[in-house]
C-alpha cells in the first residue's frame, strides 16, 4: 500500500469579526435558495454548469474514491425520453402506489405527475452513486459510504448552482432505474436523484413555507 504524500494545509485564518460576518452573509444567501418547479427555457452557458460540477466533486467522501457520476442532459430528445419515463412512474405513484399520508404531506407543494420542467429546463443533471471504482492500476474496488458521499456532493452542487445565480429542483421519480437505460449507465451505478437546473420562469412562484428555527433543529450540550 502506498501512503499519500503530505503537504501543508492551505488555511487562511480570519478575524472573529470577519468569521461572524461571513457566517451571517452565507446564511442569508442560502436562505434565499428555493426549490423551483417552473423553469425558463433560456439557455445557460455550459461552463457555469461545469464549474458547479467541479465544486460538487470537491465534496468529502469515503476513502476519496469519489463514488459519483454526473450525466448532464441538454439534448431535447433525451430530455423528452426522461420526461416520458418519469411521468409514467409518477402517474403510478400519485394514482396507485403513494400512501394517503404521503399524498397529504405533498399536498401543500401542489405537485402531481406532470413534469413539464423536465423538457423546459436547459439542463437535467442525473446524479449516480457508484458502488465500485476502478483504480488507476485496473483493480476494481468497493466504494464506501456511497449514499453519504453522493448526498454531500449533491448538496455542494445545489449550493454552487444557487451561488452562480441559477435555480434547481431535486427531482426523485421513483423508481429511477429508467435513467440507467436512457443514459446508458452500468447497472452498478444507482441513480441518486435528477437535479433540474436553469433560470426560473418569469412568472415562477413558490409555496409559502417556513424552515424550522435553530432551537428546534439543534441541541448544544
Ligand atoms: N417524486 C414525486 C413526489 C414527491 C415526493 C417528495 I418527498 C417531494 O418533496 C416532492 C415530490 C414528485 O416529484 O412529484
Amino acid at each position: 500500500m502506498t501512503i499519500a504524500q503530505l503537504q501543508p494545509l492551505d488555511f487562511t485564518e480570519l478575524s472573529i469579526t470577519e468569521m461572524k460576518q461571513r457566517a451571517v452573509d452565507f446564511r442569508a444567501h442560502m436562505q434565499k435558495r428555493r426549490t423551483v418547479r417552473h423553469f425558463s427555457d433560456r439557455p445557460v452557458p455550459r461552463e457555469i454548469i461545469e464549474e458547479c460540477l467541479v465544486t460538487a466533486g470537491t465534496a468529502p467522501n469515503g476513502a476519496n474514491l469519489q463514488p459519483w457520476h454526473f450525466v448532464v442532459v441538454s439534448h431535447p430528445k433525451v430530455k423528452h425520453e426522461i420526461r416520458v419515463a418519469a411521468e409514467e412512474e409518477e402517474a403510478d405513484f400519485y394514482h396507485r402506489r403513494a400512501p394517503k399520508e404521503w399524498l397529504e404531506a405533498l399536498a401543500p407543494l401542489g405537485t402531481d405527475e406532470h413534469k413539464p420542467f423536465l423538457e423546459a429546463a436547459p439542463y437535467l443533471i442525473a446524479i449516480f452513486g457508484k458502488n465500485h471504482s476502478e483504480l488507476p492500476d485496473g483493480r476494481r474496488v468497493k466504494n464506501y459510504y456511497v449514499h453519504e458521499s453522493v448526498g454531500i456532493a449533491t448538496g455542494f452542487l445545489i449550493a454552487a448552482l444557487h451561488n452562480a445565480g441559477l435555480v434547481s429542483l431535486t427531482h426523485t421519480p421513483s423508481p429511477m432505474g429508467f435513467l440507467n437505460a436512457i443514459l446508458n449507465r452500468p447497472s452498478d451505478e444507482k441513480p441518486f436523484l435528477l437535479l433540474v437546473a436553469g433560470f426560473p420562469a418569469k412568472d415562477a412562484e413558490v409555496p409559502v413555507i417556513a424552515k424550522k428555527p435553530l432551537t428546534e433543529i439543534s441541541t448544544f450540550v
